[in-house]
């Protein structure tokens, strides 16, 4: 029996500022655009908003990388919009939570000048700085072999002072050293006091396992012989350190309660961690860390694992059985432990659910929507959707090419792939890379929110930073206001259902009927004496429904059913009482 808390039955909703909704009609969206649509987003039924990154920042990474974490970029507003934010969601019965971005900052933050300045500054050692390695012709070498996540080496050379920096991600994103009290003590006090003292209710905390590295930085053994990077996140992820450094911040989330007297909430990102029981020692509530976190096997079906994370865009076939294996582990990881789940299947960083799990087809992807809709609510754990999912958006057109791309990760996974195709190291890359980014590039998230059938999607009255679909005339929040059929209204019933039988929704046991079917996958929840059933259908073929006992239909996603069979992407629940 799980302890009920108030965070465990909420839905979160991830707004992505620079593509929500832009109030000046400078083609970025804005704090003040929001703002605006706060009204919205609390007639779907959501209870907290979680705000991606919109601190000071040359954008590089869009905001996550930061270069004053006490100031608003000017492109979204200032910190008193944030202040008018915080006010209108809790007038609206809405928690918000700001993402921390903590593992680095910007090359241009004020404490990255200082350390790059002199060896003698004194903060130099807040970021990580080795001198250079020297191959037998006295070539220059970086200080380990590591593989960073956005293509290329995780090390940098500095001109200036005659050493390598370390980063994980791109070169613009220096890595900070938590092993120096003194870092970490600046970060508590820029990054999380100061935006929890005006009100905020909980963080989303970014890259939360990288934060302790092992700092001797060995080389990683040789996986890819074609590359000289390899990928090594057994030296620069879960390292020894990490617990007593989340211990410590969460500490100083402690002294701060929600707006409403409540404990604050953190959800924090997990990657490569695919092990249940490291994960709880992140999220069991004994352990006195993390409410919960994002665990990704999910958001990883389809991307290759070949030599390691650099085949992500190198497209890998999956089985609906290799998705209920994964629903089914981390849905069962609640039994029998104090730990937490979280359920998503969208964010900032991946492709859209419609067209990389079920079909964005014009025949199927309204119904692909409302079956994926099904998917998520009837799931155990917190749920997360991201925006623009409850309209059911979906992938930019194929037909787009790697120019209305915009992520620094698709871009350098393609530069990367055009010189090892042309040097003859691995000749169709260009096209394997490209198909795998229009299923999952991290753009197709950030396509502007399509409001209305105006011109830009109603996004903004300017030409938008990133290109609209084309398909904003026929996928919009307006026309599906007006629908009772549409995306829209069945979210929010859907949201609406998952609450009253939150028993068997959110705190339900589960077991997979029929794990290795290829074309339904069906569920049982249980709670108690209370038994719910989900039949979902991911084909565009009739399927058999399954057998029923003593179960009645609460709800399916077409309006009339037909009780033997499966309409094409047609999800169904059944529950027993
Ligand atoms: O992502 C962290 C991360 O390590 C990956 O899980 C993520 O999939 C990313 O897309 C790399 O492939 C977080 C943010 O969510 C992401 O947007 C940032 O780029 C990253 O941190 C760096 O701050």
């Amino acid at each position: 029996e799980h302890e009920r808390i108030w965070w465990k039955e909420a839905v979160f909703y991830q707004v992505y500022p620079a593509s929500f909704c832009d109030s000046n009609g400078n083609g970025w969206g804005d704090l003040p655009g929001l703002f605006s649509k706060i009204p919205y987003i609390a007639s779907l039924g959501v209870d907290v908003v979680w705000l991606s990154p919109m601190f000071e920042s040359p954008q590089i990474d869009m905001g996550y990388d930061i270069s004053n974490y006490e100031a608003v970029n000017p492109s979204y507003g200032s910190v008193a919009d944030v202040e008018a934010l915080i006010k209108a969601c809790h007038d609206s019965g809405m928690k918000l939570i700001l993402d921390l971005v903590v593992n680095h900052t910007s090359d241009q933050h004020a404490w990255f000048k200082e350390s790059r300045s002199s060896k003698e500054n004194e903060k130099r050692h807040w970021y990580f700085w080795r001198p250079a390695r020297y191959d037998e012709e006295r070539r220059r070498m970086p200080p380990s072999n590591y593989r960073g996540y956005f293509a290329g080496s995780t090390w940098t050379w500095d001109e200036h002072t005659q050493e390598y920096y370390l980063h994980l991600y791109s070169p613009s994103q220096p890595d900070l050293n938590w092993e120096s009290p003194t870092c970490r003590r600046a970060i508590y006090d820029s990054a999380v006091r100061f935006w929890l003292a005006k009100g905020i209710d909980g963080f989303r905390v970014d890259t939360v396992n990288k934060y302790s590295k092992h700092i001797s930085f060995p080389d990683a053994p040789i996986t890819d012989p074609t590359s000289d990077t390899q990928p090594a996140p057994q030296f620069w992820c879960n390292g020894p350190r990490i617990h007593e450094f989340i211990r410590e911040l969460v500490d100083v989330m402690s002294e701060y309660r929600t707006y409403d007297g409540k404990e604050l909430v953190t959800v924090g990102e997990l990657s490569l961690t695919p092990e249940p029981e490291k994960v709880l020692e992140y999220v069991g509530r004994e352990r006195e860390e993390l409410d919960m976190v994002f665990q990704f096997d999910i958001t990883h079906l389809g991307q290759g694992t070949g030599s390691g994370f650099q085949d992500k865009y190198d497209f890998a076939e999956w089985t609906l059985p290799d998705m209920k294996r994964i629903v089914k582990k981390w849905q069962s990881f609640i039994e029998g432990t104090d730990g937490w789940t979280t359920v998503f299947n969208e964010n900032h960083d991946n492709g859209r659910s419609i067209s990389r799990f079920a079909s964005d087809a014009p025949e199927w992807r309204v119904q692909s929507a409302k079956m994926l809709c099904l998917w998520l609510v009837a799931q155990t754990g917190t749920l997360f959707l991201y925006q623009g999912q409850e309209i059911g958006m979906i992938n930019a057109p194929r037909e787009w090419g790697i120019e209305d791309y915009k992520d620094v990760e698709a871009l350098n996974f393609w530069d990367e792939a055009v010189k090892l195709a042309e040097d003859g190291t691995d000749p169709t890359r260009k096209e394997r890379i490209m198909h795998g980014l229009r299923l999952m590039a991290r753009d197709h998230a950030r396509l502007p929110f399509q409001w209305d059938s105006s011109e830009h999607a109603g996004f903004s009255s300017g030409k938008p930073w990133m290109r609209v679909h084309d398909l904003y005339k026929q996928i919009n929040a307006e026309a599906q206001e007006a629908d009772g059929d549409s995306v829209l209204e069945f979210y929010k019933s859907m949201l609406k259902m998952r609450k009253e039988h939150k028993d068997v929704f959110v705190y339900g046991t589960f077991e997979l009927v029929e794990p290795e079917d290829v074309s339904t996958f069906v569920f049982r929840k249980r709670y108690q004496d209370k038994t719910a059933l989900a039949a979902l259908n991911f084909t565009a073929f009739l399927q058999p429904a399954p057998p029923l006992v003593d179960l009645k239909l609460l709800v399916s996603s077409y309006p009339k059913t037909n009780p033997d069979t499966l309409q094409p992407f047609e999800g169904r629940i059944y529950i027993n009482y």
